[in-house]
């Protein structure tokens, strides 16, 4: 088996410090949270970014400081700005980190329920977000909240309308109002990937550490972190990222499943080698 990729969702823009304190707002704290995941394992840091308030924001500016900020500390590190910010923004808004040129971005596959809101991700702003990635070389990481969303992207890369080949894959599971996370349906995705293709599987709340062993022992990546979980165990809140990186370590130790540096990431997922 490959070396397990460990994303670590650091920050997210729906999760509040009145929820866990250990959410991060600020640059320095976003900072923190970055190096605690790094330390602890993980190969790449998906980021969405806050104002010092804790208001999600799009800035270009505020992703350049923060991602500016955590080079210097995790020089190696991958990092994935998310284009999916938060429920309401416009498409204009959410494409701002793609003027960074960052490796790699989140591409949302398809409108679904959130909770009690609506995330929109129309057919006309998915082709806007795929030509952008396009033209500008970043690879996306294809988030999959719903099981139709992967067929939607699956059609959209044979018209060439999103990057092809190799894809890689972010299976979302357990959102209020979208797909549940179980085995069953994560395996019913994962048979319905194209060969070659990498995948991660992100376990919502409850389901973050459940999902992690499915994907360890099936052959596939991890991602937990605030945006996704806030909690080490039942009742018990995480004090860092790294934590709860920490916890997908011993797990995959224990199965036998060595992690992926960041530079072994970037082979297993076609990127480039950091110059
Ligand atoms: N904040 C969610 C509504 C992404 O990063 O691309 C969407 C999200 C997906 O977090
Ligand atoms: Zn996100």
């Amino acid at each position: 088996m490959e070396k397990l990729i460990i994303t670590a969702a650091i920050c997210g823009a729906e999760v509040t410090k009145e929820q866990n304190p250990a959410v991060p707002y600020t640059v320095e704290e976003i900072v923190r949270e970055a190096k605690s995941a790094v330390d602890a394992g993980a190969a790449i840091v998906h980021i969405h970014v806050r104002e010092d308030d804790g208001t999600p924001t799009q800035s270009k500016a505020r992703f350049k400081e923060c991602i500016d900020a955590i080079l210097k500390v995790c020089p190696d590190v991958i990092l994935i700005p998310s284009t999916g910010g938060a429920v309401g923004m416009t498409a204009e808004e959410r494409l701002q980190p793609t003027e960074l040129d960052p490796e790699m971005a989140t591409l949302d596959c398809g409108t679904c329920n959130f909770g009690d809101d609506v995330f929109e991700n129309t057919m006309p702003m998915m082709r806007d977000f795929g030509k952008r990635m396009m033209e500008r070389g970043i690879k996306p990481e294809y988030e999959c909240f719903e099981m139709g969303h992967l067929d939607t992207v699956l059609n959209m890369a044979r018209k060439g309308q999103v990057p092809g080949a190799p894809m890689q894959f972010n299976f979302v599971l357990g959102v209020p109002g979208c797909t549940t996370a179980t085995v069953p349906n994560l395996c019913w995705l994962v048979n319905a990937i194209p060969a070659g293709s990498t995948w991660t599987v992100t376990g919502v709340g409850r389901n973050a550490f459940p999902m992690a062993a499915a994907a360890i022992a099936m052959g596939g990546n991890v991602r937990v972190g605030f945006e996704d979980n806030l909690y080490l165990s039942k009742g018990v809140l995480a004090k860092s990222n790294g934590e709860l990186v920490e916890k997908v370590v011993r797990i995959a130790r224990e199965l036998g499943r060595e992690i992926a540096t960041p530079a072994e990431a970037r082979e297993i997922l076609g990127l480039a080698p950091r110059r």
